[in-house]
């Protein structure tokens, strides 16, 4: 089975930790609904703001749910990522994948690929590189990955040349593109998209999925516009904060809020939020079909 379309999987929060269930809940009907698989404590799931003890919980609850489960466990501390390293190797999932150690801005590229010959020693599942400059202020490009003993890279960045060139240099590599404005064209020249829109419209995810097989390039780009304004009206709100409240909206069932420093949306702006969205969800439910 190809995974196309990967979830980078929200955290649900309520009363200040992680609600697991809800969870799990969540993500049993992304996966029901078309979604391939998903990856855990990525930047959508709040990961550089969980505790060691609360990604353990996340990725036990998840896998409990599902083996199709990427697991993001780049930090700051090496024991706790070795550590997580450990726990993946006792769960029946698809990968682990890191960030590098992003606060470190003037590390040596050896030592970059040594962060990750570490994590790719230890680990019994196939690992994968998280790129995403604009949050560690690190390009880890296809020189530096070509190094490591990864799989495949998630590659969040809005330059598509960029994730080609992945491809290009290093062909045996899986490339993901992150970013939710190039989900269709990842689905025609990548491996797939780790898409955070995958959280509140996976049947749009699944109907682009059949159509850029199909190369319904019209559809497909309808469809992706449509991923554009909701992401775009989200960002006006703080999109880590407002994919709690479009994804709960979409999706019909609560996911909780996120956590600070990620705050939730104050009633008002949620109601705005929910009033501008409900053309967009109708055009969305259309398209899905
Ligand atoms: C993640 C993703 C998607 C993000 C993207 C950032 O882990 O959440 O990288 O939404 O704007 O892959």
């Amino acid at each position: 089975m190809a995974y196309e379309v990967i979830a980078p999987v929200l955290t649900p929060f309520s009363g200040g930790a992680p609600d697991l269930e809800v969870m799990k809940a969540h993500v049993r009907a992304i996966l029901d609904q078309g979604v391939d698989a998903v990856f855990a404590c990525g930047t959508t799931g709040l990961g550089p703001s969980l505790t060691f003890q609360e990604k353990i919980g996340v990725l036990r609850s998840i896998s409990d749910v599902t083996d199709k489960v990427i697991m993001q466990i780049g930090g700051l501390n090496m024991d706790e990522v070795l550590g997580l390293v450990k726990e993946c190797n006792d769960r029946d999932i698809m990968g682990v994948a890191s960030f590098p150690p992003y606060y470190y801005q003037r590390l040596p590229e050896s030592h970059l690929v040594r962060y990750f010959q570490n994590i790719a020693e230890l680990s019994e599942h196939p690992v994968y590189v998280y790129n995403y400059p604009a949050g560690t202020g690190k390009d880890l490009d296809p020189g530096l990955v070509s190094k490591v003993p990864v799989v495949g890279v998630k590659d969040t960045s809005e330059n598509l040349a960029h994730s080609m060139e992945y491809k290009r240099k290093v062909p045996s590599l899986k490339v993901y593109n992150g970013s939710d404005f190039l989900a269709a064209i990842s689905l025609l020249v990548l491996d797939g998209t780790v898409a955070s829109a995958a959280n509140f419209v996976p049947k749009l995810f699944s109907a682009m999925k059949r159509d850029a097989s199909s190369a319904q390039r019209a559809r497909l780009l309808r469809a992706q516009f449509a991923i554009d304004e909701i992401v775009e009206l989200g960002r006006k709100y703080g999109y880590l904060s407002s994919i709690y409240d479009i994804t709960s909206y979409f999706m019909g069932y609560g996911v909780g809020g996120p956590r600070p420093p990620i705050f939730p949306l104050e009633e008002s702006e949620r109601e705005q939020l929910l009033r501008q969205l409900a053309e967009l969800k109708e055009r969305a439910e259309e398209m899905s079909k």
